[in-house]
């Protein structure tokens, strides 16, 4: 199964999202994150993606959900979520991504993948988390992505 990393940086009340200009997802604001390449661990694609996206080096960081996406069209993902509590650097817009801060009662949740209402404002909020969504069509090559059950387990993610 594929693996992806997303981390979410948080600073006083606030999380960092970036609207995602290409990629799975474009047009939507998500967390910075992507596939994990062989050989890596979900920590250094993290600090990778950041890096590349946002120009930020994470240097502290937790995980705190671990959610399974999968599809009628066979897709299957595996993502760590993390909560990046420290970086160097400041962000920058990239090709890929534009970061803004939101406070983290006011999401823009209409423009945000749809499983993330369900469960981002509770990780948010210092609950660890596991849970599987099911959707129509991920990739959208078929028809418009639309979640179709979900299921959340409390609880710390497995490695
Ligand atoms: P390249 O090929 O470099 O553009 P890469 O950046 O590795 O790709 P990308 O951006 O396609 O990967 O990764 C997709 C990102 O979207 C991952 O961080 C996982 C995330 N993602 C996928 N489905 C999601 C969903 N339903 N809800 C959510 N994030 C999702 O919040």
């Amino acid at each position: 199964m594929r693996r992806y990393v997303i981390g979410y940086p948080v600073r006083d009340g606030r999380v960092l999202l970036i609207y995602k200009k290409r990629g799975l997802g474009r047009g939507l604001y998500n967390g910075v994150g992507g596939k994990v390449e062989e050989g890596e661990t979900d920590e250094e694609a993290l600090v990778r993606e950041a890096l590349e996206e946002l120009s930020i080096r994470p240097t502290s960081y937790e995980r705190v959900a671990k959610l399974l996406f999968t599809d009628d069209y066979g897709t299957e993902m595996d993502v760590s979520v993390f909560l990046i509590e420290d970086w160097e650097g400041e962000p920058v817009e990239s090709e890929e991504a534009k970061p803004e801060w939101y406070d983290i009662d006011s999401l823009p949740y209409d423009r945000m993948w749809e499983d993330d209402r369900v469960w981002l404002w509770r990780v948010l909020r210092g609950e660890r988390l596991r849970g599987h969504f099911h959707f129509n069509d991920i990739w959208g090559h078929h028809e418009e992505p639309r979640m179709r059950s979900c299921r959340i387990e409390e609880g710390a993610p497995p490695p």
